[in-house]
């Protein structure tokens, strides 16, 4: 069960394993190959899926014709492989014109090219048959507070993602929007930041009900924050849509490790929520999309080190959904769990059909100093995750 197969529907961006090592100290450690080779040792280690920007198949300023020669050639070899192209995204970050963001600049001009640029890829999603259309606005941001009217700059990308999902509705694309938020890197400061203000600003839209969320692990851990609980406030929002899973060592650069290699035990129960559901309530929310993993072999490795890296991503991610299901199985854990109340918190605190005012009447009285007796036991269930996963 250690081995991949197309029924984990595991994807890959083709920049992950495509990366050639380029960081701001260093050019590139290993040779760039064509998407499609990219494409189909993924097929061979397991995968089911793979996801791209526009530019990671053509280049910015390629004609029509190196765009419909070079996308062809990719989903000839998708189909080939038996790979489905489950994700788009644009690139509105790389080239320059970007410095200032794609559909929040301060250049008007630059705005409208960037909202061009993202409606070509929404009709090249669409047209692949992907079902999810990722924006990561790494370059919406600023440096300098006094450089933005961070009102306008807010009423912009808002201006530009409604624009975008009715562009969507207008052209009758089976595509949801994911936006996925990172703290910072390459701006100072991105705008949405983390999960929880993505959320706010989708409750701000027009047409928030086809925009939801893209959480990456690293992302919200450089903002020191819990990923599974970010994943968890998604869920419960109903707008989940897609996720990017790497490792990430604490608060530094973004690092894009591979799953586990950075908080490993974190990384459990976030597979943990992804197979086996909120712990306490069987009706809840679950995610049913792909395992898309958003990773970068690191610097030191070859082409042999590139396969190696997919290869664990998905290996990591098996290993830890078999230890998480060995240990929802557990009866200690069972009973642990009973012992800490967890599924009892999915019990409403107001009884059925009691209103505020028979809350307030009821005569309950409850001792704060009784209460506080209680023993959760939340340290042995813990105890009993790590037990599972190192044992
Ligand atoms: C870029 C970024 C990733 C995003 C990609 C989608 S682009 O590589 O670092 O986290 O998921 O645009
Ligand atoms: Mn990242
Ligand atoms: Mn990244
Ligand atoms: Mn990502």
């Amino acid at each position: 069960t250690m081995t991949p197969s197309r029924e984990d529907r595991f994807s890959f961006g083709l920049w992950t394993v495509g990366w050639t090592g380029t960081d701001p100290f260093g050019g590139p450690s290993r040779p760039s190959l064509d998407p499609w080779e990219y494409a189909e040792r993924l097929a061979e280690l397991g995968a089911w899926g793979i996801t791209f920007h526009d530019n990671d198949v053509f280049p910015l300023d390629a004609d029509e014709a190196t765009v419909r020669d070079r996308v062809g050639r990719l989903r000839a070899a998708a189909d080939a492989a038996g790979l489905v192209i489950e994700m788009v995204t644009t690139n509105t970050f790389s080239h320059p014109v970007f410095k200032d963001g794609g559909l929040t600049s301060n250049d008007r001009s630059v705005r409208r090219y960037g909202l061009r640029k993202v409606l070509r890829a929404v009709d090249l999603a669409a047209e692949v048959g992907a079902s999810t259309f990722v924006m990561w606005g790494g370059r919406e941001g600023s440096e300098y507070d006094g450089s933005k009217d961070l009102h306008s700059a807010f009423e912009r990308y808002k201006e530009g993602l409604d624009t975008v999902a009715s562009y969507i509705k207008a052209q009758g694309h089976d595509l949801r929007i994911a936006l996925e938020p990172k703290p910072n890197e390459p701006r100072g400061d991105i705008f949405l930041p983390t999960v929880g203000h993505a959320l706010a600003m989708i409750a701000e839209l027009e047409h928030g009900d086809i925009v939801g969320l893209n959480p990456e692990t690293g992302h919200e851990q450089m903002a020191n924050l819990n990923y599974t609980h970010q994943l968890a406030q998604a869920l419960w929002s109903g707008k989940l849509f897609h996720l990017d899973l790497n490792g990430q060592r604490g608060l530094k650069y973004d690092q894009d490790l591979v799953f586990g290699h950075g908080d490993l035990l974190s990384a459990f129960f976030t597979v943990d929520l992804l197979e086996n559901g909120f712990a306490g309530n069987p009706d809840a929310p679950r995610y049913d999309g792909p395992r898309h993993f958003d990773y970068k072999p690191s610097r030191t490795e070859h082409l042999p080190g590139v396969w190696e890296s997919a290869r664990a991503c998905m290996q990591t991610y098996l290993l830890l959904a078999d230890k998480a299901r060995a240990f929802r199985a557990d009866p200690r854990v069972t009973e642990a769990m009973a012992y800490a109340g967890v599924g009892s918190l999915a019990e409403p605190t107001l009884a059925p059909g009691e209103s505020l005012a028979d809350f307030l009447a009821a005569d309950e009285h409850h001792d704060p100093d009784e209460l506080a007796q209680r023993d959760f036991g939340f340290v042995r269930l813990n105890q009993l995750a790590v037990e599972h996963l190192v044992g």
